[in-house]
């Protein structure tokens, strides 16, 4: 338990009845990981070439499973040591993630939420910062948004434990298994065909796919405007 560095502490990798919590930075993460193992972040900078996590046990169901709090960032490209070990801990086998949204700057949630779908591991997604986008007139279209990203979002307030219930709940049906099977979204489907058939477009083709599916998603004040929008 604790924190750690990956490359000072690589079996963290390997471990059984892992659960990831990701996100990008500075979006709540570490307060849900608080609540969830009982432990105390008091550092969430991953400033520098040394890139630590937590780990920390939690219990759902009368079942243990460690918490991974994935260094916050915002692509998987693996561009920088963080993103790196961000892709590292999808690669490892986890049981599900728990992905935490911010509702007040969504696109910045996105791109992140959009790629980790394309490993298809059980998620749960935490809206979280519901205050603050109130408090900005940010209105979210929440069944839009969960049938884009294709899993079952609660919306959260995560330094009033608004929402905990409702997400731990998620994650035991998440862990058996138990959550409905949702179809990947049209643009998500063309974004994984155009890497098994286009491999010299791949690049271009995934981030359009991507920004199609970003632009119909409402951040806005005025939703209906934007349903009018979306693709049939
Ligand atoms: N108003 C409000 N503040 C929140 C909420 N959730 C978290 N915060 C605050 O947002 C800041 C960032 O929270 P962290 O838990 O450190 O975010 P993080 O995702 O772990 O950040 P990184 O580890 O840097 O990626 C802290 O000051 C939290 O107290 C929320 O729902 N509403
Ligand atoms: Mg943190």
């Amino acid at each position: 338990m604790g924190c750690h560095d990956l490359k000072e502490d690589p079996k963290v990798l390997g471990l059984q009845n892992k659960v990831l919590l990701m996100g990008s930075p500075n979006v709540g993460k570490s307060v849900f990981f608080s609540a969830l193992t009982g432990i105390h972040v008091v550092s969430s900078n991953y400033a520098g070439t040394t890139v630590s996590y937590m780990e920390g046990k939690m219990n759902l169901a009368g079942q243990n499973y460690s918490l991974i709090d994935v260094p916050g960032t915002y692509t998987m490209s693996a561009n920088s040591e963080a993103e790196a070990i961000a892709v590292q801990f999808v690669r490892s086998g986890p049981k599900a993630v728990f992905f935490v949204l911010d509702s007040s700057n969504l696109e910045g949630s996105l791109r992140l939420a959009l790629e980790l779908r394309e490993f298809n591991i059980p998620t749960v997604y935490a809206l979280n910062m519901m205050d603050v986008a109130e408090r900005k007139g940010i209105q979210i279209n929440l069944p839009l948004l969960s049938q884009k990203l294709g899993g079952q979002i609660v919306s959260t307030v995560a330094v009033k434990k608004e929402g905990f219930t409702e997400i731990k709940q998620l994650l035991e049906k998440a862990l058996q298994d138990e959550l409905p099977n949702y179809p990947l979204s049209a643009a998500v489907i063309a974004a994984i065909a155009a890497v098994q058939t286009m491999p010299i477009q791949l690049k271009i083709a995934q981030m359009k796919a991507k920004m199609k599916m970003i632009k119909v998603i409402n951040i806005g004040s005025k939703p209906k405007r934007f349903q009018k929008k979306l693709p049939k």
